[in-house]
């Protein structure tokens, strides 16, 4: 009898997990580039060269709660560097990691991904830049190296980055608002000059409703 008790206890296990808890984590690319935001996050000193390129929104009521940068690590003296190449958001609507969507613009093709880093709860709220300035003439620029974002739980969260430059202002924040976008500055590659890759990013905010589903503890909590 006890033995087939915990037959079906294990049966249930195996077989209860709602939809909250399959794991899930996809591009959404630009098929949510119009979801409206209410202010942009900006710096004033990122690198100088390259283009905006387009942005990418998180899908409605998901928000940026963590992210991973690729990074062309240090490439030695005579050859050519580029340092901070990408900036990818993983997009959440709840505090669970299991069904995220991730965003980045147009990214450089340079460097690897690092592993993800993640607010403990809440949403990033704003960003600061690690910038090299221009190096002169004939010098190997990279331009942005790093970034680092506040939680709006407070935590300060660091990407994997390179050294060179340093670190600006904070850009404005998003208030009761959260990160849910992005856009990226890049340069173009030079065949025959110096390629800096990732030059600027900025961020959106979009509203924060005041209420959550958790699927991890089957509540609906308000945000903080
Ligand atoms: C910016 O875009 C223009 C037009 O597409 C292009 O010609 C130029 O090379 C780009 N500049 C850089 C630095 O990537
Ligand atoms: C950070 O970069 C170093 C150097 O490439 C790499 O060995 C390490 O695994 C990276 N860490 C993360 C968290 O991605
Ligand atoms: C810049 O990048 C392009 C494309 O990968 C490459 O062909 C070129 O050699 C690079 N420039 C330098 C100075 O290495
Ligand atoms: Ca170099
Ligand atoms: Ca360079
Ligand atoms: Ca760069």
């Amino acid at each position: 009898m006890a033995g087939l008790f915990y037959t079906l206890l294990a049966v249930l296990a195996v077989f209860s997990p709602g939809l909250c808890e399959k794991t899930f984590l996809q591009s959404a690319g630009v098929a949510f580039k119009d979801r409206p935001h209410t202010s942009e996050l900006t710096v004033s000193y990122g690198g100088q060269w390259g283009n905006w390129t387009w942005p990418e929104m998180c899908p409605d009521n998901f928000f940026a709660v963590g992210f991973s940068v690729r990074v062309e690590h240090s490439q030695g003296p005579d050859l050519d560097d580029t340092a901070l190449n990408g900036i990818r958001l993983f997009c959440s609507k709840d505090d669970s990691r299991d069904f995220m969507y991730t965003v980045e613009s147009h990214t450089g093709y340079y460097g690897d991904w690092s592993e993800p880093q993640y607010c403990p709860t809440g949403v990033l709220t704003s960003f600061q830049l690690r910038v090299e300035p221009y190096q002169g003439p004939s010098a190997d620029d990279t331009a942005a190296n790093n970034i680092k974002f506040l939680c709006s739980t407070d935590p300060i969260l660091e990407g994997n980055g390179t050294e060179w430059g340093e670190y600006g202002d904070w850009s404005q924040g998003c208030g009761k608002d959260g990160i849910c976008g992005i856009d990226t500055k890049m340069e173009e590659y030079d065949p025959n000059g110096d390629n800096t890759s990732l030059n600027d990013v900025r961020f959106y905010c979009c509203l924060r409703s005041l209420l959550f589903y958790n699927c991890k503890y089957d509540i609906l909590i308000t945000s903080i």
